[in-house]
């Protein structure tokens, strides 16, 4: 039989009514308990919502839905993450303004997003490319101004040649540009705006402990910010015998004082000039020459190659004098820039001391081996007893750790160090389409904050592209009299990352049309941190930790009055093509949302993508998956909409709870897939046994989670006379749920998969198809399988019969069977 309920018609009805009505716009003023649930806001693309975005967003649609009908004040928002380089691109190569091409792509979004029935607060619009809120990005960092979290410096950052600009840290993926997978960035010297996220990198870290999010991303985070606790120890450094002064070296080894043999400081160290001595100038100055344009990761797996530079470093505990290398494998930001290599001890050090025949100092003996002697072929990293190391020979290298490090203190030639991998954030861009940085540079004055009533600086429309930084092509957009003395001065020409838009919008959408203020307080402390927060695992290690980032900055500057931006955090997996791959246009294997949602509509296609696997898993389209819940929607429609005043049985009442059980313990740990098999059993039953009126709500307000629209039409069908979007989530009834029968069902259950196993095996072994299924049963339990007959055929595809084994028996058949383990023949 073809069925086809109008879902078209029912869609458009109930998206209009639910606009009309503004049933999803949420006010602060009331006495409920707030809850705050957002999805990572998307880039707006002229491409339009993709299958991820449908995913994604239902997903968070789903949990909004779930807490309003448990009769929380849910704020569930939605905005546009606008600026940015891929608009800036895609405009110039469709030829249009970034500004139109965005304001048609939100346009567009708004439709399709509208059309998948997701719940939003429509009155709390965000949109990050207009002036009105990037004026509060500028606030924000003329506040870091104000405290020293924002400066500019001149160091090595990573130039991504396609973007034709610098990039942070984050946005580099395995040393490539994150947008550009095949391009090396390039390590480049400029000098560039940063914020000063390592103020708060043990915050950071400490925070971490109490969110409730997935441990995997909580490793993530704990391990970009990279704690490593060590000691600071000061080496003079001389140079043609005269002092170079003391710089400060760190270690997690300073066990290993005594085996030092030589140094080697970063190639892209600021300082690396003042080690280099005439004679040794020609040499360092061809090693650099070859390292120009490679990127930090491209060094790492690079051999390890070095100069001597003609200075020397002084070991402060054996006075040796040391020689200093220039070489590829020291990072220029971390600890000094340069390391103490001890080549016994340590592999990159070894391999560096093989290629230049430098001297190996065995300082840690191995318990089992004759590592005494200084010829090894490898280092040894592992414990053991300190040898050749003075007055701290036969201590454990773990105890010396201490006792060197203690010594050192007390000699002041050292101190307990901690150092974090975390590293500034470079938001200096040399883009047109981000929020302008908002300083002056005067010939007089330096650098001037543009002042806070001048805000905002808004993006000049007349610019032209294609040519470096589009705003150095608008003169009158440049000009610009100092604040302070009036002179004739020029604007900053960088743009902010885009990242700095997404790491406070979440507060925006507390108060979003505030003109006056950032938003104000009291509405950011109703309703944030985000109480369910929901996006991609690509966002750990750069959106995550700079929102972390901003809130604890806001926070210090007494605007909001907690420390996190959210508190519970869930990362869906990615639904890639039918073919397993990544769905591309290239490969033509994109299936497009708005096709499915006019084929089959908006329900089918949500509750089809939480069906096919666990929502946090990656999954690939199927396209059955979505024909056979259509099918279960047209029988949902069809059992409702005919709906005869009915009754409930008490297996039935017992499945309903049961299942209200379960489902809203799922539906609570985004385990989708299940709560949906668990309502399509329980369909499966109210069809074959009847409900009546009051518990059909209970299953339409479950399956409303999943299926909005439909369910809206059914529940009015019935006679309800609310919105079923505002109605309640059921409660379970315990007493009514009979143990027994669930326990029961359960056993029906595992003979069924019992049985699909068997198959699946003799499949394999290429026996012939199995038609039949004999189930032999301890006489007490003949009855109970026997009334579960037909379900066991439909889950099986076998016809089922069912013996007892006595009586099987009786034939001269032995078979084996227990009490809830029956014999299976087939057949
Ligand atoms: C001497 C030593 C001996 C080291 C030994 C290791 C083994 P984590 O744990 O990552 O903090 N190091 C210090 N600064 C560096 C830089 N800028 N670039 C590259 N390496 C650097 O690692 C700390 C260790 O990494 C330090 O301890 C230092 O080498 C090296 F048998 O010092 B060690
Ligand atoms: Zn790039
Ligand atoms: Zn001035």
């Amino acid at each position: 039989m073809e069925y086809n309920y109008d879902f078209n018609k029912i869609e458009q009805k109930w998206q209009k009514n639910w606009e009309k009505s503004k049933i999803f716009e949420v006010k602060d003023n009331t006495k409920k308990k707030k809850f705050y649930v957002l999805d990572m806001f998307p880039y707006p693309s002229a491409l339009g919502l993709h299958m991820g975005h449908a995913f994604v967003f239902s997903l968070g649609d789903i949990f909004a839905r779930f807490k309003r009908l448990q009769g929380f004040n849910v704020l569930y928002p939605i905005g546009y993450d606008a600026l940015g380089l891929p608009a800036e691109n895609a405009a110039i190569q469709a030829k249009i303004h970034p500004l139109e091409y965005t304001k048609n792509s939100i346009k567009n979004f708004m439709k399709q997003q509208k059309a998948m029935g997701w719940s939003y607060d429509w009155n709390r619009l965000i949109n990050t490319s207009e002036p009105n809120y990037y004026k509060w990005d500028q606030w924000i960092f003329l506040k870091m101004l104000e405290k020293g979290i924002a400066y500019r410096k001149k160091a090595p950052v990573n130039w991504c040649s396609k973007c034709e600009s610098v990039l942070a840290n984050e946005q580099v993926v395995n040393g490539c540009c994150w947008r550009h997978e095949d391009t090396f960035v390039e390590i480049k010297h400029l000098e560039q705006w940063f914020l000063k996220i390592t103020n708060y990198a043990e915050e950071l870290l400490r925070g971490l402990e109490k969110l409730d999010w997935p441990e995997n991303a909580k490793k993530l985070q704990k391990n970009w910010i990279g704690k490593s606790s060590g000691t600071e120890i000061d080496f003079e450094i001389i140079n043609s015998e005269k002092s170079l002064g003391k710089w400060q070296i760190f270690t997690t080894r300073s066990d290993t004082v005594y085996g030092i043999t030589f140094m080697v400081v970063s190639a892209q160290h600021s300082r690396l000039e003042e080690l280099i001595v005439p004679n040794q100038k020609r040499e360092v100055e061809n090693f650099l020459k070859k390292l120009k344009g490679i990127s930090e990761k491209q060094l790492e797996d690079m051999e390890k190659e070095g100069v001597f530079t003609g200075s020397y470093a002084i070991n402060p505990l054996t006075l040796e004098k040391i020689p200093i290398y220039v070489g590829n494998f020291v990072v220029a930001d971390y600890g000094s820039g340069m390391v103490m290599a001890v080549p016994a001890h340590d592999f990159r050090d070894f391999e560096f001391a093989k290629k230049y025949s430098l001297p190996v100092k065995v300082v840690i003996n191995s318990q089992n081996s004759k590592l005494k002697k200084d010829k090894i072929d490898s280092a040894y990293v592992g414990e053991g007893n300190l040898i050749n190391s003075g007055e701290f020979n036969g201590l454990n290298n773990k105890e010396a750790i201490e006792a060197i490090t203690l010594h050192l203190e007390k000699k002041k030639l050292g101190r307990r160090k901690i150092s974090y991998k975390l590293r500034d954030w470079l938001i200096s861009r040399q883009r047109y389409w981000g929020t302008p940085i908002p300083v002056i540079y005067c010939e007089k004055c330096g650098i001037v904050p543009v002042p806070e009533k001048d805000l905002p600086v808004v993006l000049p429309k007349k610019v032209e592209f294609g040519k470096g930084n589009p705003l150095l092509t608008n003169e009158s957009w440049l000009k610009v009299k100092c604040p302070k003395c009036r002179r004739n001065s020029r604007r900053e020409t960088d743009t902010m990352d885009t990242f700095a838009n997404s790491s406070w919008y979440y507060l925006r959408y507390t108060d979003p049309n505030n003109n006056k203020k950032i938003f104000d307080s009291k509405k950011a402390n109703y309703w944030a941190p985000i109480d369910q927060y929901i996006g991609g695992p690509e966002h750990i290690t750069a959106h995550l930790i700079y929102a972390r980032f901003y809130t604890k900055f806001l926070r210090d500057l007494e605007i909001i009055n907690f420390n996190e931006p959210a508190l519970r955090y869930f990362t869906q997996g990615i639904v890639h093509a039918s073919d397993g791959e990544k769905m591309s246009k290239s490969k033509g294997n994109v299936v497009e949302p708005l096709n499915i949602i006019k084929k089959y509509g908006a329900d089918t296609l949500r509750l089809a993508l939480v069906s096919i696997a666990s929502s946090d898993k990656n999954t690939n389209w199927d396209e059955k998956i979505v024909i056979g819940s259509h099918k279960f929607l047209n029988k949902v429609y069809n059992y409702f909409a005919n709906f005869k005043k009915g009754k409930i049985n008490s297996f039935v009442e017992s499945k309903l709870n049961k299942t209200i059980q379960k489902v809203t313990d799922y539906v609570q740990n985004f385990k989708y897939n299940l709560a949906v098999i668990e309502l399509r059993e329980l369909f499966s039953v109210i069809e074959e046994q009847g409900i009546d009126k009051k518990n059909a709500s209970k299953f339409l307000a479950m399956l409303h989670l999943f299926c909005p629209f439909i369910t809206e039409e059914l529940f009015s069908k019935l006679g309800f006379k609310k919105f079923l979007s505002l109605f309640q989530w059921p409660e379970a009834d315990e007493s009514k749920i009979d143990e027994k029968l669930e326990e029961q069902e359960l056993a029906v259950d595992k003979l069924a998969k019992d049985i699909r196993n068997i198959l699946g095996i003799l499949e394999l072994r290429g026996e012939k198809e199995k038609k039949i299924a004999r189930i032999y049963s301890v006489p007490q339990e003949m009855n109970f399988y026997k009334e579960n007959t037909l379900k066991l055929e439909k889950s099986t595809s076998l016809k089922i019969e069912i013996y007892s084994i006595k009586d099987a028996a009786k034939t001269g058949k032995q078979i084996q069977a227990k009490p809830g383990k029956p014999g299976i023949y087939l057949e």
